[in-house]
């Protein structure tokens, strides 16, 4: 592992231990947490408890004492602060000054109460009433043509809204469903589905305890899903491998102390995670697993010659895969030059963690955002999937593909009908389930909805959760676009700057989180949701809900619904509002397969797993096997180096969780006390003429031309390779062109943006 520089900022304590315990700490301070709510963590990612609304990591069938992490316990103390955000702090406030407010700030504000409207004349937002909201959005959304209507959602909303949500949609009459997964790990939903028939991970937990070999790329273990490092310290000890590409050294990817485990809190000890660390070059990672494969190609040669037995699975490969052979006559023809260039690895590095890769009898590849968002995502998970094909590692035990999703449902979303495709729309159910025909024209994803504000063909968008306008790509252009817009309504715990850009007619409409209780008709509702491995749990809570004006999020899409759409009797919003089981029951009349005596199982230890074809070795692609690709890149970035011309990685930091940033201390990296930063190693400062504290600015350098700028930002140096610099998201959204994303899925490619340096901003 490359050492990191004396004097760059870094932390070289392990990421969990008593690091982890002062997170929570100093965040449950910082929130005012109201009595109970240690208690509630305490029924936190438990059967029977309630599930957190941090990441999507599966959850235990035997959980551990305290099955939350640092980062789900800050997601919940967020949730449960003790602040309020009123109609009273509407009133002492404009929005234009509110404008002004960093999203720390906002967020910190506390939980909305009440609904509110904005008032144009007062720059305020005023309080509504319930009725009066719903009425004025179904008056506004019922003149308006469907298809100028976007209906966004943030993958937190559980599985019975999300079916809502796209059934009000659907029988309003769009497919324009865009959701944070198109942000995300739509790279996967698209590019691992071309290559292996499934648009979601084959593993399951269970796998991780099997594996002889893990292969990181681009995924912060520490920081994003911190409880997946119990399974990688289990793993290790019992001698599994793990090799990690990753331009960052992040922390949880190298050591780890277990915070449940007394003795190593008391004595210090750690494990160590990766056996070898490669810190390969933004968007290098195709000519990385190139150079792995080529490797083991060799290998199969020399072996053979020597032995007569085979590296590969030959029997596998001939019968469940397509297109070995061109892409082994590819891999051998390309010269290791080229791979050590592209991915800044020395060809004896890859060909050592390529050993690892041979002498493991089950490997597992894991990602992230590392490898979705680039301009050549799809294209690098083809490239890992032939990795895995080389010796048979999909589709059994201890082996396969794990993308790390993001939002805790975000993957559910997409299971319960949220897309913009019309092909996967269960439309015969829906059809004998409701009685409509539903809309069969394609809708439109993120990166379509955006152009559709720019191009001011999109009147209307309501927001089921989420910061859109934080989290998207090109922020100027689309926040001059967004006050065009008619129609505007975001649903929300807290305030963001999403709602401080608003439409003609707009509306705040505030909704219980996850963790209070949702009581209803036929008493406490229970809501349920699919994690990263496919899992569906259900989650309750008894706790008092921040304010009597709220509703569930599933009320509020009814309520809309109901006041939108004419009367019809198999369309019962009261009904369903009254018993969430009844929404289980569509779910499962439209699902049958997946969601089979759905009601029953809802509190399933460990969740119930609802099946994935490309495990059973069923391949629902075109070729009807799983496919051998060939990138037409080795560069994943979609452009190539140029004099001046940097990489930029937009980082996460441990303290923030999307847009919502919980404070300023990103400890794993050692990072303190600000997020205007622009990381950079020693070399890159001293050959860009800097110096290690100056003030400057980032400028797109994108084809277009376009002037895109962020200033304010203080070189620090920090462990990266050479040619490209990190700083964090959302604050560098501003620098990303919207047609910066995925070719095949349309993801924006926030980790390899380019950009330029502009020393002279002050
Ligand atoms: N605490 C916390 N938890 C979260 C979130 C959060 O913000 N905070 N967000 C949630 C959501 S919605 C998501 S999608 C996930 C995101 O979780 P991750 O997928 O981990 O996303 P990131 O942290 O954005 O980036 C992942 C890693 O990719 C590395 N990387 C960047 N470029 C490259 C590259 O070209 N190649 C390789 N190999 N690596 C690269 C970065 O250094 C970083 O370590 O986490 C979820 N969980
Ligand atoms: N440059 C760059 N851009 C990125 C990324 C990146 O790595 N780099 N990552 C992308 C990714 S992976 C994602 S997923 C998106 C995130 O995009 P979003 O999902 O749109 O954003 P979040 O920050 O998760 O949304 C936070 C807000 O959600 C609301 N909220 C929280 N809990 C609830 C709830 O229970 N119900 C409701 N209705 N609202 C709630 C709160 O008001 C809070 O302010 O950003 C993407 N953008
Ligand atoms: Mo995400």
């Amino acid at each position: 592992m490359r050492d990191d520089a004396e004097d760059t900022v870094h932390y070289d304590k392990p990421s969990g231990g008593w690091g982890s315990v002062r997170g929570i700490s100093l965040i449950a301070g910082k929130e005012g947490i109201s009595p109970g709510a240690l208690d509630t963590l305490r029924r936190q990612n438990k059967p029977g408890g309630f599930m957190c609304v941090s990441c999507a990591w599966t959850k235990p069938a035997s959980p551990h004492p305290f099955e939350f992490c640092e980062n789900g316990a800050k997601a919940t103390l967020w949730e449960l602060t003790s602040r309020r955000c009123t109609p009273e702090f509407f009133a002492e406030h404009t929005v234009s000054e509110l404008k002004t407010w960093r999203d720390y700030d906002l967020e910190q504000v506390g939980r909305l109460t009440h609904p509110m409207r904005y008032d144009h004349a007062s720059d305020k937002y005023v309080p509504a009433s319930w009725d009066e909201a719903f009425q004025t959005i179904g008056n506004e959304l019922r003149v308006l043509d469907p298809k100028s209507a976007v209906f966004y959602a943030s993958g937190r909303a559980s599985l019975e809204t999300s079916y809502l949500w796209a059934l009000f949609a659907r029988l309003y009459g769009h497919n324009n469903l865009p959701d944070s997964s198109n942000m995300c790990h739509e790279t996967t939903s698209v590019g691992l589905k071309k290559v292996i028939g499934s648009p979601v991970g084959t593993c399951v937990l269970e796998d991780f305890e099997k594996c002889d070999a893990i292969f990181f790329f681009g995924q912060n273990t520490g920081s994003n899903s911190p409880r997946f490092l119990h399974p990688l310290q289990e793993a290790k000890r019992r001698g599994c491998r793990i090799v990690t590409f990753n331009p960052v050294q992040e922390r949880g990817l190298i050591a780890f102390t277990n915070p449940q485990s007394p003795i190593e809190m008391v004595t210090g000890k750690q494990t160590e995670i990766s056996d070898l660390y490669f810190q390969v070059r933004p968007g290098g990672d195709i000519a990385a697993i190139l150079g792995l494969c080529k490797h083991v190609l060799a290998r199969e040669t020399s072996q053979w010659e020597q032995e007569q037995r085979h590296l590969l699975d030959v029997d596998f490969i001939e019968q469940h895969t397509h297109g070995f052979a061109a892409f082994a006559e590819m891999a051998k023809e390309i010269s290791w030059d080229v791979i050590e260039h592209e991915s800044g690895i020395a060809r004896a590095d890859l060909e050592a963690a390529a050993d690892i890769y041979c002498n493991a009898k089950n490997v597992i590849g894991v990602y992230g955002m590392g490898v979705t968002q680039h301009v050549l995502g799809s294209q690098t998970i083809g490239m890992l999937i032939n990795l895995l094909l080389l010796r048979g590692n999909l589709g059994r035990e201890g082996a396969g593909i794990s993308p790390v999703r993001g939002h805790s449902n975000v993957q559910g979303q997409r299971t319960v009908g949220i897309t913009e495709k019309p092909e996967l729309v269960p439309i015969k159910a829906l059809k004998k389930l409701f009685d409509f025909d539903p809309p069969t024209q394609k809708g439109m994803n993120t990166v379509e909805a955006c152009e559709g504000i720019i191009a001011g063909t999109v009147q209307a968008f309501l927001g089921l959760g989420g910061n859109f306008l934080r989290a998207i790509p090109e922020r100027e252009k689309m926040e001059a676009a967004w006050v065009k817009m008619r129609l505007t309504v975001q649903i929300a715990t807290k305030l963001n700057r999403s709602h401080l850009i608003n439409g003609q007619v707009a509306y705040l409409l505030p909704c219980l989180g996850r963790s209070e209780e949702d009581m209803q008709a036929t008493g406490a509702q229970i809501v349920t949701m699919e994690d990263s491995m496919s899992c569906i749990h259900g989650s309750i809570s008894r706790r008092t809900p921040a304010s009597e004006h709220l509703r569930s999020e599933l009320e509020i899409v009814a309520g809309i619904a109901k006041k939108t759409l004419a009367a019809h009797p198999k369309v019962r919003w009261d009904d369903w509002v009254g018993e969430y089981a009844q929404v289980r029951d569509l779910i499962e009349a439209t699902y049958p397969e997946e969601f089979a005596d759905f009601n029953a199982r809802v509190f399933t230890p460990g969740g119930f797993y609802r099946g994935n074809a490309a495990r059973e070795r069923i391949w629902k692609t075109e070729s009807g096997k799983a496919d051998f690709t060939m990138p037409t890149a080795l560069n994943a970035c979609g452009f190539d180096d140029a004099p001046g011309r940097y990489r930029l990685i937009t980082m996460r930091s441990n303290d923030q969780f999307n847009t919502t940033i919980y404070g300023y201390s990103d400890r794993l990296r050692g990072i303190e006390g600000t997020r205007d930063v622009l990381l950079m190693n020693h070399d890159e400062i001293a050959k860009a003429g800097l110096s290690e504290g100056q003030i400057v600015a980032l400028v797109s350098d994108a084809e277009d031309g376009v002037h895109r700028e962020v200033g304010g930002l203080t070189v620090t140096p920090f462990s990266l390779p050479n040619g490209c610099v990190g700083a964090y998201y959302p604050e560098m959204n501003p620098l990303i062109a919207l047609s910066h994303h995925d070719q095949l899925s349309k993801t924006p490619a926030a980790k390899s943006v380019p950009v330029r340096i502009k020393a002279d901003a002050r």
